[in-house]
């Protein structure tokens, strides 16, 4: 279960045995977290909303920290968070720039704490490096990333499972490579979006190794069916669209969002999907679009407290705004 946590409700958050993690916006290091539990620092201003949100499981939670993962699990679904530092001598002998093999080697841990603990499906991952637009070591750093991610999931045989997780990918302000997940013993059914090429199909233009991301994915967890919406942007095809126009790109991607919870109600076991019950996170690449963005995205999401604003870089230079959500149903 998934909630914004503020004030006493995070305290009381904190002191649930069936917490699972944490995801915390801002450049200040969280506080009063407790020792060991996985939190995913997004070195990011938060614009508007709850700053804090957290996982819960069905049941109280075990921890374990693992090849560098830090992890909370309840038996079935387990939250995950690895931090790499971009770091070229302690990266070792492998050659490639720097944030590729810091990519690459997130990943790669990951699987191997997957496969020790047995939950070897990938449900959702949150990417967080600083500066993605930027060029360093001759590549855009998310070209960097894609390949080092590319090649774990290619290693681990990941490429050829039939179920690719929902993910974001986002450039924050500062920090390490930081890479969130939650991962499941069940598989989840991967959705993709018949607006978008899938974006495993993406053409050479955007980047040597394409993205490794699922649009959405459907997954099953004690007795309810999550939906979790991958990072959705102003795409359509492989293209960006209304290049500096963030009212136009918002417009876009809830028709990306809408074509995407039509794709999952199909394939879902319960009630359709609707935008107005997401709980979503909106990344704006600059201050002055908050208003005109929330604007817009108020009309179909509504107001309600399940939102989060915060100051972050789209993958793509030219794409100025970007939504995640997510649902959960109750099965009968
Ligand atoms: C896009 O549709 C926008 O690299 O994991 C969205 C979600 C995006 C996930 C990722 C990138 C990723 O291509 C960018």
């Amino acid at each position: 279960m998934h909630r914004f946590l503020s004030g006493a409700r995070l305290a009381e958050g904190l002191l649930d045995p069936a917490l699972l993690g944490l995801s915390w916006i801002g450049l200040a290091e969280p506080t009063h977290v407790p020792q060991g539990l996985p939190c995913q620092q997004l070195h990011a201003p938060c614009l508007l909303g709850e700053p804090v949100e957290a996982w819960f499981g069905a049941r109280p939670a075990q921890a374990g920290t693992r090849h560098g993962v830090r992890y909370r699990h309840d038996g079935e679904l387990l939250f995950g968070v690895i931090e790499v530092v971009e770091d070229g001598a302690a990266l070792g002998g492998s050659s490639g720039p720097v944030l590729q093999r810091a990519g690459q080697q997130a990943y790669e841990s990951v699987f191997k704490l997957l496969a020790e603990e047995g939950y070897p499906h990938l449900w959702r991952i949150w990417n967080y490096l600083p500066h993605i637009n930027q060029e360093t070591d001759g590549l855009e750093r998310y070209r960097q990333f894609n390949i080092g991610r590319h090649r774990a999931f290619e290693a681990a045989g990941r490429l050829v499972m039939d179920s690719i997780p929902a993910a974001s990918a986002l450039g924050v302000q500062g920090g390490p490579l930081s890479v969130a997940f939650l991962a499941g013993r069940t598989p989840t059914r991967s959705i993709e979006n018949p607006r978008q090429l899938s974006a495993f199909r993406y053409p050479a233009d955007y980047g040597p190794c394409s993205p490794t991301f699922s649009r959405a994915a459907l997954g099953q967890h004690a007795d309810a069916e999550w939906l979790f919406v991958s990072g959705t942007a102003s795409i359509v095809g492989h293209q960006s669209m209304h290049p500096g126009d963030p009212v136009a790109q918002t417009r876009e991607l809830v028709a990306n969002l809408d074509a995407v919870l039509a794709e999952a109600s199909r394939c879902s076991a319960g009630p359709a999907y609707r935008l107005s019950e997401l709980s979503a996170r909106v990344y704006v690449r600059h201050p002055a679009h908050l208003a005109p963005v929330q604007a817009e995205l108020a009309e179909v999401l509504g107001t309600s407290a399940q939102q989060v604003y915060l100051l972050a870089d789209v993958c793509r230079a030219e794409l100025l705004v970007e939504v995640e959500a997510q649902a959960c149903h109750l099965l009968s």
